[in-house]
């Protein structure tokens, strides 16, 4: 497709842009700095085992205890020194660092939050499989802008309804990023040749309906009840009561999931568990969860606790895990209704013809 015919992103931003004549391009200019960020990440997952900054094979470093791959901190890195000196921010937090980034102080201080994990998905790097950045913008609070006291962590402890923009790349066959600014859910491709993202997706819509879901079968023992009813439901197919098949997927790589969700439906869950009980799921709240159920919501799809709305829930700490379903609107409708169910009898075992209220 010719290049006059093909909207970048930057054009995109300004387009959308007009919906507010009294923007100050603030916005629009941080987009475009993690934009830019993505695509050094991009640069470096490319070279694979080259580059010498992969996984495991490129030995990895201990930080904070645990062994962190190299190419996690080397994405954090170009988050930060993409999104820092722009003057559209008033600080960061990373899956990657302990606490909070307050801009130094010989860069101006901005009116928003950035929130990301800059490289999801990492277990798979070593293996070549699809891993992704996901980020979500928030406002900062006035007096942190205004330098009248100075960035803590609360600051980030917003409900997800609160973001003013949300996205991930994909470092996939092609490197995308998918992004709302609240006017929808819009998808553009690499073009690595120019190094330009283009619009390729405009108005993402997740199908309401699907037969497929994608959940960890191996955590299947530590499942809530809701959840294994749910799941052996779509496991007995056309003979169950869904009277239809399911088929299941599992990469183990958070935005290739939701993208394949994005692109033909689907349903995603890494519910809560009692694998570990100091663990109330595995995902991140801030930084998984939430920009990822603020693009699913503005797509016509559904996000979820399974028992509340991801958007609605109060955060209480900057790395705080929890459980998530998204998807086709339908099928987390119906896991959010069997959360709702008292606890069901168990009818795998006929009443009386085998149960008795005095059995020792
Ligand atoms: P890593 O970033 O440590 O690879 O974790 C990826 C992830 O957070 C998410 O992207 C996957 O959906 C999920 O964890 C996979 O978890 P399991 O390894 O337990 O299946």
């Amino acid at each position: 497709m010719p290049l006059s015919q093909r909207t970048t992103l930057t054009q995109f931003l300004i387009e959308q842009r007009r919906r507010f004549p009294q923007a100050s391009g603030d916005f629009n200019a941080l987009i475009l700095d993690i934009a830019l960020a993505c695509k050094a990440i991009a640069g470096s997952v490319a070279y694979g085992a080259l580059g010498g900054v992969l996984g495991a094979q490129a030995g990895s470093i201990n930080v904070q205890g645990e062994e962190q791959k190299k190419l996690d901190v080397i994405s954090n890195e170009l988050f930060i020194r993409a999104c820092e000196w722009g003057g559209h921010l008033a600080g960061m937090a990373s899956e990657e660092m302990d606490e909070p980034y307050a801009i130094p102080p010989h860069y101006p201080r901005g009116k928003y939050l950035l929130v990301f994990d800059p490289l999801d998905g990492s277990s798979n790097i070593d293996v070549n499989v699809s891993v992704g950045s996901i980020f979500s913008v928030l406002r900062a609070p006035q007096a942190v802008v205004d330098g009248e006291r100075p960035l803590q962590a609360q600051d980030f402890l917003q409900p997800g309804e609160r973001q003013v923009a949300a996205g991930y790349a994909l470092y996939g066959p092609s490197t995308m990023l998918v992004l709302s600014v609240g006017t929808g859910v819009h998808g553009f491709t690499l073009d690595p040749q120019l190094g330009e993202f283009f619009l390729s997706h405009p108005d993402i819509r997740v199908p309401e309906k699907t037969q497929e879901f994608a959940i960890n079968a191996s955590n299947s023992r530590f499942w809530e009840p809701p959840v294994k009813r749910y799941v052996d439901e779509c496991l007995a197919g056309k003979t169950g009561p869904r009277g239809k098949d399911f088929n299941m997927r599992w990469i183990a790589s958070m935005v290739a999931e939701a993208h394949r969700i994005f692109m033909r439906g689907g349903v995603f869950l890494y519910p809560r568990d009692t694998k570990d009980p100091s663990k109330p799921g595995r995902l991140r709240l801030l930084y998984e969860a939430n920009p990822i159920g603020y693009l699913m919501e503005q797509a016509g799809g559904r996000a979820s606790t399974g028992r509340e709305p991801m958007l609605q829930v109060q955060p209480t700490s900057l790395h705080q895990r929890i459980g998530l379903v998204f998807g086709s609107r339908e099928e987390v409708e119906r896991i959010e209704q069997y959360h709702r169910e008292p606890a069901r009898v168990r009818d795998d075992i006929p009443l009386f013809a085998e149960r008795t209220l005095f059995r020792d």
